[in-house]
């Protein structure tokens, strides 16, 4: 992982270097270069680079020739694309979410001399995707099939969080229910597990409705386990670890740790709940907290995450490798992403 890593970075420069230029031919001023910059290097490959190496290893997995140097340079531009994505919608997310911190920083938009200019750097970075795009694979066999699956990924993430807004909006947790739950995970989550393996079967043309299938199905699993997870740290996480603090409960998000609560409260508890979820003061958030520890969450969590891996692990066996997939990349993935979110 160490080389792969190494080759992204390198990479990277060169990435800014052509964005400079452009903004250079294109007339730009200094000022207006270094903002890209800094925004740049504020949001992209800050975090644990997962989806990115992802991409890269996957493309080389995939590979039936030794890559060549065009091929492996084309490959590192799609994983820093991934990440582009990936940091595009965290920019968003934390404005939409009201959070303070990521990665151990202020969230973009929280920066005094950024405010909510973040959103309009967050629209540069996803434009520069297409920009990196026609750039560096306008001649690729794959081009097109490419473009569009960075369009849909894009626009299920985004449908994925229109679900999860607009649960936070409903009058009050009552209406929340694991079926609710499960399908703003499927779209939230999983896109961005398939991204990189769909990604990489487009740039091989080995995409077939099998592989394809195998996938998905792999992907809304991991998605799950890796939301739970997200959930959970979100009020149980160690912010020297996670780097953000956590607001669902402030929020009034639909996550996993209140489906799980609503599902074992007596009526006491449930009263509690509804009369102190989704508020901002740090006595209602710990009046939650409270019902949480009562319920033992933690416990319960450990016993879904458990449940879930065997789950995880059954898929990746039974997988059917006659159609250019191979275990060790849904492994990859796995790994990757039990070490914890960015
Ligand atoms: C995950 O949920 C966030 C996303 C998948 C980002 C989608 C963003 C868009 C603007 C479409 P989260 O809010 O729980 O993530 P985190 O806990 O990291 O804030
Ligand atoms: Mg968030
Ligand atoms: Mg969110
Ligand atoms: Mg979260």
């Amino acid at each position: 992982m160490d080389a792969l890593k190494n080759e992204l970075r390198t990479t990277y420069v060169a990435l800014n270097a052509t964005f400079r230029e452009y903004l250079e031919s294109q007339g730009f001023d200094e000022a207006i270069i270094d903002h890209y910059v800094q925004c740049f290097s504020a949001n992209v490959g800050t975090g644990k680079l997962h989806r990115g190496l992802a991409t890269l290893y996957i493309g080389k997995q995939l590979a039936k020739t030794e890559v060549n140097e065009e091929e492996s340079n084309q490959l590192c531009v799609l994983a820093w694309l991934v990440e582009m994505l990936g940091a595009h919608y965290l920019i968003l997310d934390d404005i939409m979410d009201e959070s303070t911190t990521r990665r151990g920083e202020p969230c973009w938009y929280r920066q005094p001399h950024i405010g909510l200019m973040a959103i309009n750097d967050a629209c540069i970075l996803k434009s520069a995707i297409f920009f990196f795009l026609k750039k560096f694979l306008r001649q690729h066999p794959g081009y097109i099939d490419i473009v569009e699956l960075f369009v849909d990924l894009g626009l299920h993430t985004e449908l994925g969080q229109l679900c999860d807004l607009a649960a936070a909006k409903e009058e009050d947790i009552g209406t929340f229910s694991e079926e609710k739950y499960w399908s703003i995970v499927k779209e939230k989550s999983s896109y961005s597990i398939s991204g990189p393996i769909m990604l990489a079967l487009a740039y091989w043309r080995l995409a077939t409705p099998k592989n394809l299938e195998q996938t998905h199905t792999f992907a809304v699993a991991l998605g799950e386990y890796f939301q739970v997870n997200d959930d959970y740290i979100d009020v149980y996480g160690d912010y020297e670890i996670t780097g953000k603090h956590g607001t669902d409960i402030q929020d009034k998000k639909c996550s996993w740790l209140i489906i799980e609560a609503l599902s074992r409260v007596n009526e006491e508890q449930r009263k509690r709940l509804l009369q102190n979820y989704g508020r901002k003061e740090p006595s209602h958030v710990d009046t939650v907290k409270k019902v949480f520890e009562e319920l033992d969450l933690p416990k319960a969590f450990r016993e879904y995450e458990g449940k879930q891996r065997v789950k995880i692990e059954g898929i990746i066996a039974a997988m059917d490798e006659s159609e250019g997939l191979k275990r060790e990349i849904f492994l990859m993935l796995f790994q990757g992403f039990r070490k914890g979110r960015q």
